[in-house]
């Protein structure tokens, strides 16, 4: 009789680990999204154990945020260090997740040494070099990623006409269109994307990169997406966004929106987040998540953020202040902006039933 009462607690607590076992898990981004939802990681980062668990069960894609880029691949002339990239490559096989390649061609991150003697190059020699290096990348990733952003940023940065970049000032504008075709070569099934800013926010740089698309399209040019980097503020216009959507989809292409985040800090005052700046962040993430949820399921790609943690965004050191643009915080909390995400995907659904 004595001992009921010890054995009725142990009772209680046996069934309340076990049903807390059998609870189903707290919803993931990856199960609620009928769509791919990535993160851009680091090997560094992804070597702790809170972010890797975070990364690993709430994302289902993963880019890599620099070390797929040339400065880390490209070590010297026609030699290749894959290592970084391997890494991350190796996490998203264990996590069951897809990679996008982020990217073969851009004007920033260069190695040095190609800093240093690109000047040099006549145009064969660095279209042949670059030709290599193309091939080299997407045929060591070949069945290993899914995707690749082929060039990066081409068009200048106000959008009116190409960026008068080493590469397109040594190979001509067209040198966007061969790049394509060498990735293409290398590897016939993965998905080429041309990548940008400012898509969703500048009409002018909108039009200039849909005149390159249909140029491509009317010549045969494989591409199959348009990354919209979506490094946006809370004033974003929704009617821009989804004329953007709208004029992407007409021309039958996958949207990768690519490189969320959102800025709440804009005049740079903000000592924290506020509620308000918070709400609104939520808000603006729910109407994004629902004009995408909205487009035809073969238009849609990912949705993926730049970046796990507030404190990790480039954003800080590029704006010179916290923005808190991410889906969690400093210490790995869900934000408003998660909660956007989740009511996004619900609302969406709801008007495509
Ligand atoms: O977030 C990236 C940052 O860590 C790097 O220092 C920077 C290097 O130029 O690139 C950042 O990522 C950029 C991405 O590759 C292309 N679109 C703009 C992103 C922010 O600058």
């Amino acid at each position: 009789m004595r001992l009921f009462p010890f054995f009725s607690s142990l009772g209680l607590l046996l069934v309340m680990i076990i049903s807390n076992g059998l609870d189903s898990p707290e919803p993931r981004l990856r199960s609620m999204a009928n769509f791919p939802v990535g993160v851009a990681v680091s090997p560094q980062r992804l070597a702790q154990t809170d972010y890797a668990q975070i990364a690993g069960s709430e994302f289902s894609s993963i880019t890599a945020e620099n070390v797929m880029k040339p400065q880390y691949s490209w070590a010297a002339e026609r030699e290749y260090d894959f290592s970084a990239g391997d890494s991350v490559v190796a996490f998203a096989e264990n996590h069951n997740q897809q990679v996008h390649g982020h990217t073969l061609v851009w004007h920033m991150m260069q190695p040095k040494w190609l800093r240093e003697s690109i000047d040099s190059y006549d145009s064969a020699t660095l279209e042949n070099l670059l030709r290599d290096y193309i091939h080299s990348v997407v045929k060591h990733y070949r069945g290993k990623v899914v995707s690749w952003d082929v060039v990066n940023e081409a068009i200048a940065a106000e959008g009116d006409g190409m960026r008068n970049s080493v590469y397109r000032q040594k190979l001509g504008d067209d040198y966007v269109a061969r790049c394509h075709q060498y990735a293409r070569e290398a590897d016939p099934d993965v998905l080429l994307f041309y990548n940008d800013y400012s898509v969703a926010t500048n009409p002018e740089k909108l039009k200039t990169i849909l005149t390159m698309v249909d140029d491509f399209q009317a010549r045969g040019i494989p591409i199959d997406g348009v990354g919209m980097q979506m490094h946006i503020g809370l004033d974003l216009s929704l009617d821009n966004f989804q004329y953007a959507l709208d004029e992407i989809v007409k021309r039958n292409l996958k949207i990768h929106l690519s490189e969320v985040d959102i800025r709440t800090n804009p005049e740079g005052t903000a000592g924290m987040l506020t509620e308000e700046a918070a709400q609104q962040q939520q808000e603006l993430m729910a109407e994004i998540v629902r004009l995408y949820q909205q487009i035809p399921e073969q238009n849609k790609f990912a949705i993926t953020f730049w970046g796990l943690r507030d404190n990790e965004s480039w954003l800080t050191q590029n704006t010179g202040n916290p923005q808190w643009p991410l889906l969690f915080d400093d210490n790995f909390s869900k934000k408003p902006m998660y909660q956007g995400f989740l009511d996004g995907l619900e609302t969406g659904q709801t008007k495509l039933n």
